[in-house]
Parts: C-alpha cells; structure tokens; sequence
C-alpha cells in the first residue's frame, strides 16, 4: 500500500506528495471512499494521509484517521460542514489591525473553533509597516488583550521583514495553516517566509479595499527552510461546532484559569453569584473585550439551537 499526503486540493482532483519528500503528483478520488463516519462536504482535506493505488493514475482509496483538522460550516443555519484542512501542527490566525479592520469577535471565534479541534494558535498580527508607527497604541492594547489571554502574539510586515523570521522558525519541523480574512496578507507571508515560493498575492492596487480573495484553494508549500505551509483562501466566518453551552467558556485559556474558583459548577459566567470569572473581568484580569465575544457565542448558541 503506498501513502501519501494530500498537498491540494481542487475539489475533484488533488496533489499528493510523500511527505517530507516533495514530488507532488495527481490524484483522483474514487466515489466510494469517505472518512468513516462522516458527514462533511469534502471528505478529503489538505493534509490529509491517504492510501492510494496506481492504474492509469493514481486513485485515493483510504483516508487514515486524522489527529486534528478544522472545519467550517458552510453557512450560518446550515448543519452542513466542511473540513478545511487536517493533521496540522499549528495555526497562524492572520489579522491586520486596519486593511482590512480587525473584528475581535471574528478573532475569538476562530480562536475558539482552533481550541475545540485541538490545535495550537498562534496569532499574527501583519502590515505593521501601515499603522505601527501612527497608532502603537492600539497594537499594545492588541498585544495586552490576547497575550493576557494566554496566546502568542507576532507581528509582521512584509515590506519591513519584521517579524519574518520568527515566523520562519515557528513553521519549521511542522505543517502550519495560515488562516484568516481576504486581504490580510496570508500569501504574502508565504512569499516573504520563502521567496522561491510563487502564491499568488492581491494586487496592490486594492489593498487597501476589502479583500478579494486572491486565494481560492487550500495548497500546501514546502519552506526552504524546513517545515510545510497551508495557505488558504479567507475566511468570513467559522460556525460554531456543536459545542454546549458550558462548554464554550473552557476554549477560553483566560476563563479556564479561574473557573475552578466558581461557587457553581457548571457556571457560565454570567448571573451566577460568587463566579470567580466575573470577579477577575472586574479586577481587569480578564479583558472586557474576550468577554463580550464569549457572551456573543452564547447569544448565538441559544439562537441556533
Ligand atoms: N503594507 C503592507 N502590505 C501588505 C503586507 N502584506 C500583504 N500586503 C498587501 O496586502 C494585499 C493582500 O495580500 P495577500 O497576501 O494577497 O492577502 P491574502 O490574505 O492572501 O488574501 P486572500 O488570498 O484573498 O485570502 C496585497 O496587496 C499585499 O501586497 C504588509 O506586511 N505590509
Ligand atoms: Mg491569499
Ligand atoms: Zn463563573
């Protein structure tokens, strides 16, 4: 049986490549073949392990258990999902504080769906060149936010380089998947991280527009300098996985340190009394900010129930 890893994927056809090794080649799917008990809407993924069998070209027949992979649902009331990609090491979760405007809430939920599948984010705040200078203030309020939650914060430019090699570095040894909006710079990091590499980037001309998505597939690259990207299209939005309402709360690291000290348990941190969550929302240890997206994904998970 011959395996191999699934470095794209163009809806009916894909490239497969023996990872670390990097000779992609063609891949078709055979009708039948589905993740054991699935029921998404593609049912392989970038980074994918398959088995596959050469005939007249080579045929996917067996998709392995996925350590971890990450899903969307396809719209905001449909149960339908889709997996985005699997078996990856880390997530970069892209934002650029202006072109296009960061959403707190849209950070946080893509923050809380990493958590849910289990995997590690990290968070890059890119195009500092465009706003460092004229407003620090707002990337230390940023930084102070989401490194007090608990997550990892890098900026970057790709005209200045800063912050280009830790980025570098972070990528290697692993498979990591540049997430986030249209236009925030995912491809662009891809190049700035290896030259070589030709993702195609937005014109500059529009970059100061909405993004517009320049990406449209989930491609795999291998870095020079060790380790494996996904770039991926940008997202609007991930839905909410299934999680119940207490739940929520533990896939956010700053809530989760204090939750044991609830009088109630389980305690969602709104009315009840002696919540150690509000108390610390209160004190400052918890920003005000991650605490109104978490009381939005309540709201929300009440309306889609
Ligand atoms: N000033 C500045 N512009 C940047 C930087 N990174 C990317 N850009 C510009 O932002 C625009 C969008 O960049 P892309 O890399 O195509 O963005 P993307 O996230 O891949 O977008 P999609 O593929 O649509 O999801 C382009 O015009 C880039 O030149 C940066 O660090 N600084
Ligand atoms: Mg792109
Ligand atoms: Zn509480």
């Amino acid at each position: 049986m011959k395996t191999a890893t699934v470095v794209k994927n163009a809806g009916s056809h894909f490239l497969l490549s023996e990872l670390p090794r990097w000779e992609p080649f063609p891949a078709v799917l055979r009708g039948k073949v589905r993740l054991k008990g699935g029921s998404t809407t593609n049912p392989v993924a970038v980074g994918d392990r398959v088995a596959y069998e050469i005939s007249d070209k080579a045929v996917i027949t067996e998709i392995f258990p996925r350590s971890n992979y990450i899903i969307r649902r396809s719209t905001n009331l449909s149960r339908q999902s889709h997996v985005i990609a699997a078996n990856i090491d880390r997530a970069f979760i892209i934002v650029s504080m202006y072109f296009p405007e960061i959403k707190l809430p849209f950070l946080d939920r893509i923050l809380l769906t990493c958590g849910v599948y289990g995997i590690p984010a990290t968070i890059v705040l890119s195009k500092v060149d465009l706003y460092l200078g004229s407003d620090p203030e707002s990337v230390a309020a940023f930084h102070a936010i989401y490194e007090g939650a608990g997550y990892e914060v890098i900026d970057t430019s790709t005209v200045t380089g800063e912050g280009i090699n830790r980025i570098r570095e972070a990528c290697r040894g692993g498979v990591v998947l540049f997430s986030g909006e249209s236009g925030v710079g995912k491809s662009s990091l891809v190049k700035a991280v290896d030259p070589a590499l030709e993702p195609k980037i937005g014109d500059i001309s529009t970059a100061h527009l909405q993004g517009k998505h320049t990406t449209s597939l989930y491609e795999m690259y291998p870095l020079a300098s060790g380790g494996f990207v996904i770039d991926s299209p940008g997202i609007r939005g991930f839905g909410l996985v299934d999680l119940e309402k207490e739940e929520i709360s533990k896939y956010f690291p700053e809530m989760l340190r204090y939750a044991d000290s609830c009088r109630f348990v389980p305690c969602t941190h709104t009315h009840e009394p002696g919540c150690a969550v509000k108390a610390a929302l209160e004190r400052g240890d918890i920003s005000a900010e991650r605490y109104n997206s978490y009381l939005g994904m309540l709201e929300e998970d009440r309306k889609f129930r």
